[in-house]
């Protein structure tokens, strides 16, 4: 097999005895899992002890990238960072866009993983094969914007920084890792991971041309997929907007998260929205590789600049009962400097708010309180104060110490991102099953939902949802590449399938890539099952339920007033995407699906933990 596309070789750094070395990736491995979230699981499942505390140097860090990242085409300067997770102890990720990305391709790896830990604060340079461990005194302690812009003066501007700030140092569990002061992956702690390991950042500078099979073909392609993006119809509004014209779309179709995921409806959403954010824009900023760049920055409440995105304005606002996108700004653009995640902090502070008015904390609290929220906010990212303390633990924990399980809106632990589903089972599922707990990232499929009956519980639906989880958590993880050209314009798939087989000069179709998907999700679920039993917890299928409140807290107001799911046929559809990837009742490959997919070895390691199904 070829091997152009890729390099064939990830970096490997040993923080705690301070040695990189360069190990080849087998060839085979590569085209199994093509790089980024596929690799990274792959890697996690063949590298780490079954059981092994997050937080402890035993975890890797992963920073993969795959064929077509960095290479000429639309939006291909993404990264996936990836680790076991602190927050859910399940496979954890993110990604997020990156210099880095770029240069991590030209340095000459298709990954970085980082084991052990470091004995003092340090930081990571890497140019090539040179790899310096530096010491980080001067850096720890700052925020994500002061430590990245003294990064850049030391190694220069183009250089592709990844860095924890005081949230990730301090090991609050929904850390996230930041980039180019605005950009942040990793919701399920992965910042934390980076932070347990005494890693502030990494920086690197790569100058190799990567190994492309076919330059001119691919460069010929790439031009005409970004002026086809370009003249997509949605491109103007794309433009203006971004992701933030979906407030405005939630409001309308009642999934806006309001008041803790009680409601679908804010009745302030027009202060927090994309027309009112276009008033405020002073400048828009991207990925890099992207010609359809989405970053809307505004000034925030006190004069500074916060880039915005549609989750953050949703769960630190509607979600809170915030109506003044200045205010939303402010919060949001904090927890980029803190580095932690902005939904993650939003659910924390609904939990707070609700937990309070329901008597369960003894702190008064309101929505839209904005100096009590600021305060609280500050409290969790730094771990200040018990209440602080316990929320930066997360939400399964924070209502083991104060009740309220209602309160606490989440999948495996991952907060759920900004869609309310008690009028949509389907993007409920979508959460339920979704690869690192609740997240929209793997299956949106709520805007099929509204427009194709949603109030259905139908195969269909499932089947919809694991089509949508194999292109976005599947193709585009793997290949590494945004896929919101595809989702929001409607840049056809074709031209990333193209991109890759010139980058690697195979001849894949779709359906190739659909395996692989496949494969990297029930190889993830695995990993899951795995971690769970080496735990000593048991998996089961309650596993992959929504937050309890959609099912017994019926919509108070709005258009669908009295809408909830229903558990009986939450269930059925459980069911119905079980029986699509070939997983049993309890939602665990059979031993059939795992050798069907070339899984034979995840099969004996995981026949001797628990019985599995054929
Ligand atoms: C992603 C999640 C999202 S998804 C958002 S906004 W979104 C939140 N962004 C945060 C942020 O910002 N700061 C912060 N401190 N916390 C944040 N938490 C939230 O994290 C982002 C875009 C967006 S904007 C989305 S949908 C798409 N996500 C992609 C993805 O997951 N994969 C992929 N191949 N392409 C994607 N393209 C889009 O990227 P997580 P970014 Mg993010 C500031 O990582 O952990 O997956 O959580 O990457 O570079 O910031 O771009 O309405
Ligand atoms: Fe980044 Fe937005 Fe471009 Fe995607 S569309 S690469 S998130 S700027």
């Amino acid at each position: 097999m070829t091997t152009k596309g890729w390099w064939g070789k990830l970096l490997w750094i040993d923080l705690s005895r301070r040695e990189a070395k360069q190990v080849e990736i087998d060839k085979n491995l590569l085209s199994s899992y093509v790089g980024g979230r596929g690799l990274a699981v792959r890697l996690l499942w063949d590298y780490t002890r079954p059981g092994i505390d997050p937080l402890s140097p035993e975890n890797l860090l992963i920073v993969a990238i795959g064929p077509i990242t960095g290479l000429p085409g639309p939006s291909t300067g993404k990264v996936v960072v990836a680790a076991k997770s602190p927050l859910t102890h399940g496979y954890g990720d993110g990604n997020l866009g990156s210099r880095t990305a770029v240069m991590l391709k030209k340095a000459g790896f298709d990954a970085v993983v980082f084991s052990g830990k470091s004995e003092k604060p340090s930081y990571v340079y890497i140019e090539n094969d040179k790899v310096e461990i530096n010491n980080a005194d001067d850096l720890w302690g700052l925020d994500t914007f002061t430590a990245e812009k003294r990064l850049l003066e030391r190694h220069g501007k183009d250089a592709g920084v990844l860095l924890i700030g005081p949230s990730g140092e301090r090991k609050v569990k929904m850390a996230t890792i930041i980039s180019q002061m605005g950009r942040s992956g990793g919701r399920p702690g992965i910042g934390a991971v980076m932070g347990s390991k005494n890693l502030k950042a990494i920086v690197i500078r790569g100058t190799r041309d990567p190994p492309v099979d076919d330059l001119k073909s691919l460069r010929e392609t790439a031009a005409k997929a970004y002026i086809e993006a370009k003249n997509k119809p949605a491109y103007p509004f794309w433009m203006r907007q971004g992701t933030m014209a979906t407030i405005q779309w939630s409001q309308e179709n009642s999934v806006l998260p309001t008041y803790n995921f009680s409601e679908g409806v804010f009745d302030e959403s027009s202060g927090i929205d994309g027309f009112t954010m276009e008033k405020m824009k002073v400048s828009q900023r991207g990925c890099p590789n992207c010609n359809s760049i989405c970053g809307n920055v505004v000034l925030d409440a006190s004069g500074e600049e916060s880039e915005l995105d549609y989750e953050n304005v949703a769960m630190l606002g509607s979600n809170i009962g915030l109506g003044d996108l200045k205010k939303v700004a402010q919060l949001n653009r904090l927890a980029d400097m803190w580095g932690i995640d902005t939904i993650g902090l939003g659910s924390a502070i609904g939990f707070a708010i609700e937990a309070s008015q329901k008597g369960f904390i003894n702190e008064k609290m309101e929505w839209g309180d904005f100096p009590k929220i600021l305060e609280l906010a500050e409290d969790i990212a730094l771990r200040r104060t018990k209440l602080g303390d316990d929320l930066a633990e997360g939400l399964v924990h924070a209502s083991s110490v104060y009740g309220c399980e209602e309160c606490a809106i989440h999948v495996k632990g991952l907060s759920v991102s900004a869609y309310d589903c008690h009028a949509a089972p389907g993007m409920a599922l979508s959460y339920g099953v979704s690869s690192v707990g609740a997240h929209h990232k793997d299956a949106w499929v709520i805007s099929w939902e509204v427009s194709h009956g949603r109030f259905t519980y139908s195969p269909e639906k499932a089947k919809k949802v694991l089509e949508l989880q194999k292109i976005r958590g599947g193709f585009f993880e793997n290949i590494v590449a945004c896929r919101l050209p595809w989702v929001e314009l409607g840049l056809e798939l074709d031209w990333y399938v193209k991109l890759f087989n010139f980058a690697t000069g195979l001849r894949w179709r779709l359906d190739d890539h659909m395996v692989v998907a496949e494969r990297t999700l029930t190889l993830i679920r695995s990993y899951w099952v795995r971690e769970y039993h080496a735990e000593g917890r048991t998996w089961n299928r309650k596993m992959d339920y929504p937050p309890v409140k959609w099912f017994t807290r019926p919509y108070t107001r709005g258009p669908l007033k009295g809408a909830r799911l229903d558990p009986q046929k939450y269930d059925e559809l459980l069911g119905y995407y079980y029986e699509l990837l070939g997983w049993d009742h309890r939602g665990i490959p059979r031993a059939s699906t795992l050798r069907r997919l070339g899984l034979g070895d995840v099969e004996s390691t995981l026949g001797k933990m628990i019985e599995l199904t054929n």
